[in-house]
């Protein structure tokens, strides 16, 4: 369990142009509304700093028929999270980033890797976001940032001031996985990527998958990485995401695994993702997301 004496850096990243639909950018703010510094106060984690990335909004120029869509803007708050994880990282503090779409995961890897030489990634999801701009059939970069820190696609953690050395693919976890391009499952087995898809879930249970997927991430590295995308939730659960599909993590599966991950001392950051305050139902999606945040930061039921 974190030491309460650490302090915790909030990077809010109102960022949602790399994402299908609008609404992400409104996440960060939807957190703090639904009482996130009031949990994290109440955990007794002092505030090591709440800052706002500067974000682009949409652009006026009409995009053209771009295959990759907002790389500039991509690439320009990539740098400034990657500072302000940095920095944090530098003051002894733990990050929690709030995205924004899933593209913010560059910025924060890229302020990661500046930190740890070896990193270990568990990433929940529905989609595996590994898709390079030559392979992506949306052209939308939230699908990509997988391929970006572990070195795949064009734009990768190379291009990032301050960012240090990829991934290494043995590292990486994904929990939730159930809806993969056709090239992402093929990189994931040609990288040996260890993927624990719904189906997985529901054969071994998420203790067996969590235990496994804190070995996995743990080994060899200086820590660990949770990159949370609501997504990996059911939509039953959480409605407000962007791109919601069917047959996803319980509420409880969704919190045991923060709480054992809480347990894990071997944390030493996470980001929450693609919460779509217009697409949510009484700010739940957004609670949710309160909760888990704070279920990993050690908050149990008794
Ligand atoms: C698809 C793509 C994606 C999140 C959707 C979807 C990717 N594979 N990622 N929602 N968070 O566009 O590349
Ligand atoms: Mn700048
Ligand atoms: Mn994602
Ligand atoms: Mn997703």
């Amino acid at each position: 369990v974190k030491t309460q004496q650490q302090e915790v850096a909030l990077i809010k990243v109102p960022f949602g142009l790399a994402g299908a639909r609008n609404g992400a950018e409104l996440g960060p703010d939807e957190l703090i509304t639904a009482g996130l510094k009031r949990e994290i106060a109440s955990l007794g984690f002092p505030l090591n700093r709440e800052v706002r990335v500067d974000c682009p909004a949409q652009s006026a120029t009409p995009l053209g028929r771009k295959t990759v869509k907002y790389l500039n803007e991509v690439q320009q708050v990539s740098e400034h999270v990657c500072q302000e994880v940095a920095s944090a990282l530098e003051e002894g503090a733990f990050p929690v980033v709030l995205g924004g779409d899933h593209s913010v995961a560059i910025g924060t890897l890229a302020g990661l890797t500046a930190h740890y030489n070896n990193l270990g990634v568990i990433w929940f999801d529905a989609h595996a976001d590994l898709n390079t701009e030559e392979h992506s059939l949306t052209g939308n970069m939230h699908g990509m940032s997988v391929a970006a820190f572990l070195g795949h696609s064009t734009f990768n953690l190379s291009q990032i001031k301050g960012a240090g050395s990829f991934v290494h693919p043995s590292n990486l976890v994904y929990i939730g996985l159930r809806d993969v391009d056709d090239y992402e499952k093929e990189q994931i087995r040609a990288l040996g990527i260890r993927a624990f898809t719904m189906h997985d879930i529901d054969r071994m249970g998420m203790q067996h998958v969590i235990d496994q997927a804190m070995v996995i991430a743990g080994d060899g590295t200086e820590g660990i990485h949770v990159s949370f995308d609501m997504d990996c939730l059911d939509p039953r659960e959480a409605p407000g995401v962007g791109t919601p599909v069917p047959g996803g993590l319980s509420y409880r599966e969704a919190h045991f695994a923060m709480e054992c991950l809480a347990a894990n001392n071997r944390v030493v950051s996470m980001e929450l993702v693609e919460v779509n305050p217009l697409l949510d139902q009484n700010r739940h999606t957004a609670r949710l997301g309160v909760g888990l945040i704070a279920s990993l930061l050690g908050k149990s039921i008794l």
